[in-house]
């Protein structure tokens, strides 16, 4: 660590520039933002649990960033660098759709084991209805988590053995986009 240089290197750049949707001049300037947060270089759980209580006053959102968090540290050091955080901002706010279902069955697969179960789900939804509080106004078959994720797991669990593969998630989730939506929170700050 305690590398905290101030710009990027020319290495550096290239390399983003070739995996990134992002043009070096905005990489520049996320990375001088990103500084400006995270002095360190890196962006810890709870600093990153304050983002999302900015945007979500009103509810609970610290167990969704927590999931959020995880997906971000791809190296699981336990802190986001930059390139982790420039990556994840660069699926979610401009990557095609299968990169964006990619992404967002990482983070419904909270133990990576290549299927997302009805607990896991459950446990992300409920975290998304905490953080959402009251704010929201629900029909009446969704307005718990477990009828949403029953409701999901009827139109994506195509072989009913209560897991969705990453293809049964993907065909799900293009009939229904709300899905993917849980990405689209990030999209405020970008
Ligand atoms: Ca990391």
């Amino acid at each position: 660590m305690g590398k905290s240089q101030s710009k990027l290197t020319a290495d550096e750049l290239a390399e983003l520039q070739k995996n990134t949707y992002f043009d070096k001049k905005e990489l520049q300037q996320w990375h001088k933002g990103f500084l400006k947060d995270c002095p360190n270089g890196q962006l810890n759980k709870e600093e990153f649990k304050k983002i999302y209580r900015q945007f979500f006053p009103f509810g609970d959102p610290s167990q969704f960033a927590d999931y959020v968090f995880n997906v971000f540290d791809e190296d699981k050091s336990g802190t986001i660098e930059f390139k982790e955080f420039i990556c994840a901002l660069s699926v979610t706010s401009r990557g095609r759709l299968d990169e964006k279902l990619r992404w967002a069955f990482q983070l419904y697969d909270i133990d990576r084991d290549g299927y997302i179960t009805y607990g896991e789900m459950l446990a992300i939804v409920q975290s998304i209805y905490k953080m959402t509080g009251q704010m929201v106004r629900l029909p009446e078959d969704e307005d718990t988590p477990e009828k949403r994720v029953d409701k999901i797991f009827r139109n994506m669990d195509k072989n009913n053995d209560e897991k969705l593969t990453f293809e049964e998630f993907k065909e799900g989730s293009k009939q229904d986009p709300t899905i993917v939506q849980a990405l689209s929170l990030y999209d405020g700050l970008v």
